[in-house]
């Protein structure tokens, strides 16, 4: 791993896509987290991509996190970007709660917002579900807030799971709307970018449920810090109907536990699903998972050996996300300031 002493070369003034991300501190990663969003990051940030990733914890605490727990978790999600691969030499790599514009700008965003855009959020009726009268004004804004982390930087990009698609598609339309309002192009139009076998992984026990690192039940998730037992136990456990693994990919339809297993091995081995089924077709389960175990314990053990090894040392941890917000906020402030000044907010000189 490249230490970041320095600020990554950062304008990155030749590169055409700059790349925004970021994952909640509100537990530990799961494999879910790995294969919908941190491999793409890694991805991105090798493919002449100005790459800006960020732990959300001011996203995290629209539920209740112990605060103790929550720097933790803040910690453990950076490890987790480092092992994966990012390098804070390469990528900037922050958390958002020292970059005070994010939460300026998500003021802006939640005026330009309209309720009627916020009431169709479908996270937010999963999230808060039969408790609605009882949860956070935060978690129901929560997309006016990530429209701004991705706004402030200008990002072009954001590659994220099939989940945040809808909070994407609002922050197209915040950013349309404020250059409508305030006869500007001064936003861009954000692509999202969902890409691979895995974009929607689920639950080991359940394969209607989103796998989520904040689910009660620890065996409907595979955790990046699992070791070899806990990941073989898991997915011996995992939930499957009782017929053969098909041969076509249209054999998956209305199997989700199946779709699901062959979808997380098709993205941990790099290869389309029909290639997988071209292996795997007609075979049974106590077959196929003690092969999904293997390959899952090849590509994350290494993983989780590198988080633990970071982890001892939360003083570096902490140094990399300094530097990492230092070089946030020299995008970010800027970018802040033309917005204010859009708006009509005086500033003393
Ligand atoms: N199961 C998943 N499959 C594919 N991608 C996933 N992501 C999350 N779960 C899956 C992607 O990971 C990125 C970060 O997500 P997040 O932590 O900001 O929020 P989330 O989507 O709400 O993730 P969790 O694990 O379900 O967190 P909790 O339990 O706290 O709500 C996003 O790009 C997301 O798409």
């Amino acid at each position: 791993m490249a230490q970041a002493d320095q600020a990554p070369a950062q304008a990155n003034a030749g590169f055409t896509k700059r790349v925004f991300s970021g994952i909640q501190p509100s537990g530990g990663l799961t494999l879910g987290n790995y294969l919908g969003a941190i491999k793409r990051f890694v991805e991105m940030q090798e493919d002449d991509c100005d790459t800006i990733y960020c732990m959300v914890d001011l996203h995290a605490i629209t539920t209740w996190q112990e605060p103790d727990q929550l720097i933790r978790n803040t910690r453990e999600v950076a490890a987790g970007f480092i092992a994966s691969g990012i390098d804070p030499a390469k990528s900037i790599l922050f958390n958002q709660s020292q970059v005070p514009e994010h939460a300026q700008l998500g003021w802006i965003f939640t005026c330009v917002a309209r309720m009627g855009w916020m009431n169709r959020m479908t996270q937010f009726k999963d999230k808060a579900g039969k408790n609605r009268e009882n949860v956070s004004v935060g978690l129901f804004s929560y997309p006016t807030l990530m429209a701004a982390d991705i706004l402030l930087y200008h990002a072009t990009h954001v590659p994220v799971g099939e989940d945040q698609k809808q909070h994407l598609e609002l922050t197209r339309d915040i950013a349309a709307k404020f250059n409508n309002d305030f006869k500007t192009d001064f936003f861009p139009i954000t692509e999202p970018v969902i890409e691979g076998a895995a974009t929607r992984v689920m639950s080991l026990r359940d394969g209607s449920k989103k796998m989520s690192k904040s689910d009660p039940s620890d065996a409907s998730r595979i955790n990046m810090t699992d070791d070899a037992d806990t990941i073989a136990r898991k997915f011996r456990k995992a939930k499957t109907d009782a017929d053969a693994l098909p041969s076509e990919v249209d054999g998956l339809e209305d199997r989700p536990e199946a779709r699901n297993l062959v979808n997380i091995y098709a993205a941990l081995a790099d290869m389309p699903v029909q290639s997988v089924l071209d292996e795997i077709g007609g075979r049974q389960f106590s077959e196929f998972k003690p092969m999904l175990s293997d390959l899952a314990v090849a590509k994350m053990a290494p993983i989780a050996g590198e988080m633990d090894r970071l982890m001892q040392d939360p003083g570096e941890i902490d140094r990399i996300l300094g530097i990492g917000a230092r070089a946030a906020r020299e995008i970010a402030s800027p970018i802040l300031a033309k917005t204010y000044d859009i708006v009509g907010m005086l500033r003393s000189a």
